[in-house]
Formats: C-alpha cells, structure tokens, sequence
C-alpha cells in the first residue's frame, strides 16, 4: 500500500502532536477500550492551528476526488470544523453551502434542530475520529431524518479498529462499514498505520518508544485494510 509514503498524513500526524492533539499514555476510548493513545480535536484550539486543520482536510477532500454539494458537520466537534472547512474551499475556489445541527431543538424562532444551508445534494459529513462507529452513525441518521442523502464523509482520524454492532466487536472497523455496507465514500487525512508509521521514523526518540504500545494496540482491536 502507499503506507510511509502518504506525505500529507505524515505532515498532520506531526501537527497533531505538536499541537498536543495526539496524546499518548492511557486513555478509555468512548468504546470502553484501554489505548495508548488519544486525538482530542477540541484541542486545535486557536485560529492557526483551526487554520491549518482545515487546510489539511481541505487538500485530502479535493485530492480524494469525492464529490458533493455542501458540508455538513454534527454537533458540538463538528460545527467549527465544517466552517473551517467552508471558509478554506472558498478560498481555494471551491465556494459550497454548509450546515450543522443543534443537539437541542429550539421551540421559538427558527426552530429545528438544523442550522445554515438547506440540507440536500450531496451532502459530505466532516468529523473528527472514527473508531468503532457510534459517532458516524449519528450524523447519518441526521442528514436522512432532514430527507437528504449522506454521500461522503471526511474525517481526520482513522483508528483502523474493529467497529461495535450491540456492544460485541465485529470484524471490520468503521470506516470499512460506513464504506463497504452503506456506500459512502470516505476519506482520512491520516489513519492508524500513519500513526505507526510516524512512530516507527521516530524510532531512538521520546516518541518512538510508544511505538510497541500502540502496535499491541492494533493487534488487539485492529482491523487489516
Ligand atoms: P466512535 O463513535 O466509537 O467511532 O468514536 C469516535 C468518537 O470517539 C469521537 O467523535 C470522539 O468523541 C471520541 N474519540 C476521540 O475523539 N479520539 C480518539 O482518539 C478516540 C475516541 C474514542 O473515544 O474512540
């Protein structure tokens, strides 16, 4: 595969920890899994940093020949994410409409639970992680109850882990079922075996020794794709 030589991944992965986005230690994921390691995109915390995360997202969109008409980015990590997003295609000539829900539904004033451009086209869902699914499976739900059809979805992490059906892991990850069994297409501006990868070039150093761990991690909920 074109693993290592995916420069634009390996570019974010080292903004991310620079950032302190992309931590390593203990952490639970949402899932109630034990990882060494944890990306907390709340932390791309002022107007640089949000500044290039949209460019990264922006470059991996257009390169990844996804088509759409708007984005649409779910509550509360995805509604600055999906301006961001906007505000950086314009710029690169690529002007569409865009819209986020409230986790709340207002009962005066505009009310629904959706803000901003009507939802309909193609719409493309941007999204921090993918893990086991949860999250993606929310934004899906929403775009079909606002009668459109979700087409793409971007996020900036691919854990490569296996998704949950019931609480019980499955053999595929999320990504793969949101892919391969809902038709969307999906692209990452970096995955797991990026993160493996940036980790293995920094072999000798402070970072590389959490190399070990993380791999251990992919054997035990890893997906192969
Ligand atoms: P799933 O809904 O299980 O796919 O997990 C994705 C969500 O988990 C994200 O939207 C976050 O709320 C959270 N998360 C992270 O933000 N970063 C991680 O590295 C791992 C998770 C997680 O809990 O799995």
């Amino acid at each position: 595969s074109g693993e290592g030589k995916d420069r634009l991944a390996q570019d974010f992965v080292q903004f991310s920890v620079e950032s302190g986005v992309l931590r390593f230690g203990q952490f639970r994921t949402k899932a109630g899994r034990d990882s060494p390691y944890f990306f907390n995109a709340g932390l791309f915390d002022d107007g640089l940093k949000l500044g290039r995360l949209a460019q990264f997202y922006a470059r991996r969109i257009l390169d990844s020949g996804i088509e759409f008409d708007m984005l649409f980015g779910p509550a509360y990590k995805g509604i600055p994410l999906a301006a961001a997003i906007a505000i950086e295609l314009a710029r690169l000539g690529r002007n569409v409409p865009y819209a986020y829900n409230r986790k709340e539904a207002k009962d005066h004033g505009e009310g629904g639970v959706l803000v901003g451009a009507p939802v309909r086209g193609r719409v493309l869902i941007v999204d921090d992680v993918m893990s086991a699914g949860t999250a993606a499976r929310e934004s899906i739900a929403l775009i079909e109850a606002a009668g459109a059809r979700p087409h793409a979805m971007a996020i900036a992490l691919d854990r490569q882990e296996k998704a949950t059906e019931n609480g019980q892991d499955v053999d595929h990850s999320a990504v793969q079922y949101v892919r391969d069994r809902l038709g969307l297409q999906v692209c990452a501006i970096a995955r797991l075996t990026d993160l493996l990868e940036y980790l293995r070039r920094h072999a000798g150093d402070s970072l590389g020794a959490h190399h070990a761990a993380v791999l251990a991690y992919r054997q035990r909920f890893g997906v192969d794709d």
